[in-house]
């Protein structure tokens, strides 16, 4: 096994920026791409990755040092090996990451709406929006900070090129931008720079890109200041000579409100619901550790402390959190120390889902009753109805005849057709039948419109493309709302009986799995039939056990005679 020397990348216009985050440690296995440290700059932070897999045997960076392109980051026993010139050379961090030098002018007073667009960002492309520092009728100075975007590695925060009153803010956080977008209207009211100074870049950035990379500032009236026309960014591709720059201001002058924290900080308190601006930072220059965050959380979470936050949150929307419950706090464990882990983040899909299935789980009084349906000649048609059918195309589904028996159950029994709202029951006299759909990312719910007026045929079809769609990932969201009732079948995959949770604003949800052969007394002897197990899931507030249990069997007299749906 070959011990190289790990190396900070290709790095951009980062010269000689501070270490301030250890993130593994001498003995840790690491793999390649994983982070190893953090630098931060001015105004920017990125995570420095590993180039290949292997285990650390030497840490050559501490907290506080300045690392630059080329500076060794630590030693690696490699898992393969890879000449080291090579790892050098082939670890060049997902993001190249520039500090946006921007473009001046010679000071003088410039009064009017000045348009302030996304700088050169180097490789950023369709970076998110996670932050805005300013809002409209904000005074800004030239250099303060406007919003911080980030990408999977790295973050920075996109400073003012004028200075004045915002106007109009035109993103909003979760947008994504990229160089040249339109951040923000300012009311220009002095002059838009004053320091002056040339461009640098470093690594093997082109002429052209250190040309292009300047803020361009577009006055939408008046003259740009010493320039005879608006420098948009077409101006702002002139050699540098030609065109003036001035270097960004002190760091921590332009944003002394904003926590300074890194990337993979600012993540990890996004994905507790942690507000940063509530944490006292104990790293270096004040900046807000992964250690911070975990202390905050378990404070509030012990009831020692309350987020200013959770107090402006009703009870309602926020959901009781564990310190409300009187529940211990939830246990932070270094995983690593037991063994080597891997953490991936979750899926947009799961995250979503999950967040509304803890509140569904959390707010509604389940009780499941579960029972089983004899769909012996059910099935049978089913697979006669495929046979006639083969060259439509359309596979008709146990599920479809599902979706057309719960038609007919909840009109018989139209509270579970209904939802809360307040101290009022509201009854749908429309019948959509959401159906849980598992896919790559996650669990979705594409619905049937009207499903009381759709044939066994139709529903099924629709099925199959609603399915093909969740799968793709191509669900509209009107294709996922307005569900009066959901069925979650596990029957294409296998158990019993299981307890689904209601997918609110809904008052129930059935469950189904895989149906099998049972031995069945007849009254004279045991026959084999084909039983279908189910499980209905209600809300206690609307519906109470006699009527799930009255729902349950007249859902099982459907699928054994399929003719009462008619009656
Ligand atoms: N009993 C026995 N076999 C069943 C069955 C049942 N209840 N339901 C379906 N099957 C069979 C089908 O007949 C099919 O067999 P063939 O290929 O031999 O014809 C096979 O299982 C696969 O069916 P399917 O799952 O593709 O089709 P479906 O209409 O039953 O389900 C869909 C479609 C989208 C609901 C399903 O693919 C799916 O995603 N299910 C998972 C839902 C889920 O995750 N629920 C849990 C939510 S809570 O976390």
């Amino acid at each position: 096994m070959a011990l190289i020397e790990v190396k900070v990348p290709d790095i951009g216009d980062f010269a000689d920026v501070s270490v301030i985050e250890l993130l593994v440690k001498v003995g840790d296995s690491v793999r390649a791409e994983q982070s190893l440290i953090t630098v931060e700059s001015d105004k920017a932070s990125m995570e420095i990755p590993c180039s290949s897999s292997g285990v650390v045997k030497e840490l050559k960076v501490k907290l506080g040092d300045k690392v630059k392109q080329g500076s060794v980051v630590l030693m690696l026993e490699e898992h393969t090996s890879v000449a080291p010139e090579s790892v050098a050379n082939s670890s060049s961090p997902k993001q190249s990451l520039s500090t946006p030098a921007l473009v001046s002018t010679a000071p003088s007073l410039s009064i009017g709406p000045i348009q302030v667009l996304v700088p050169d960002i180097g490789d950023f492309k369709d970076v998110s929006v996670i932050e805005l520092l300013v809002k409209p009728g904000d005074s800004v100075e030239v250099d303060q900070s406007l919003i911080t975007i980030e990408s999977d590695k790295a973050s920075m925060e996109i400073p003012s090129s004028a200075k004045g009153i915002i106007k109009e803010l035109k993103v909003k956080i979760g947008d994504k931008v990229n160089i040249g977008d339109l951040l923000a209207i300012v009311e220009g009211s002095s002059n838009i720079s004053s320091k002056v100074t040339s461009s640098t870049s470093s690594g093997p950035i082109s002429a052209e890109q250190t040309n292009a990379q300047r803020l361009s500032v577009q006055h939408l009236s008046g003259q740009e200041p010493g320039s005879a026309s608006n420098p948009g960014i077409a101006t702002a591709a002139k050699a540098p000579s030609e065109v003036p720059t001035h270097t960004p201001s002190s760091p921590l002058s332009a944003s002394t409100e904003v926590p300074h924290a890194s990337p993979s900080v600012r993540k990890f308190a996004r994905e507790l619901g942690v507000p940063l601006e509530e944490i006292t930072g104990t790293g270096l220059k004040g900046r807000i550790t992964h250690e911070d965050v975990q202390s905050f959380t378990r404070r509030v979470m012990q009831g020692l402390s309350t987020s200013q936050t959770q107090k402006g949150q009703s009870g309602a929307a926020s959901g009781p959190g564990s310190s409300a419950l009187g529940l211990l706090p939830w246990p932070v464990v270094d995983f690593a120390k037991f063994g080597p882990i891997e953490r991936k983040p979750m899926s947009r899909i799961k995250k979503i889902s999950g967040a509304n299935l803890h509140r569904n789980w959390v707010m509604i009084p389940h009780v499941t009753n579960h029972d089983d349906a004899d769909i012996t000649e059910l099935e049978a048609f089913r697979v006669l109805t495929n046979k006639e059918n083969e060259k439509s195309g359309v596979k008709v589904t146990m599920l479809a005849f599902l979706i057309k028996a719960c038609v007919a159950c909840l009109k018989k029994y139209p509270e579970f057709n209904s939802s809360l709202d307040g101290d009022d029951l509201v009854y749908k006299s429309y019948y959509n039948i959401g159906f849980a759909a598992d896919t790559p990312n996650g669990l979705v719910v594409p619905v049937i419109k009207s499903a009381d007026t759709k044939g066994v045929l139709q529903i099924s079809k629709e099925m199959g493309e609603l399915a093909a769609k969740a799968r793709e990932g191509k669900l509209s969201p009107a294709e996922m709302s307005g569900a009066t009732f959901t069925i979650s079948s596990l029957g294409g995959i296998g158990g019993r009986y299981f307890n689904p949770i209601i997918n609110a604003p809904e008052v129930s949800i059935l469950g189904v799995c895989k149906s099998s052969m049972q031995p069945v007394w007849n009254g004279r002897e045991f026959t084999p039939r084909l039983i279908l197990p189910l499980s209905l899931s209600w809300d206690h507030r609307v519906i109470d056990g006699a009527a799930a249990a009255r729902f349950n069997a007249y859902l099982g007299q459907i699928l054994s005679d399929f003719r009462r749906v008619l009656l």
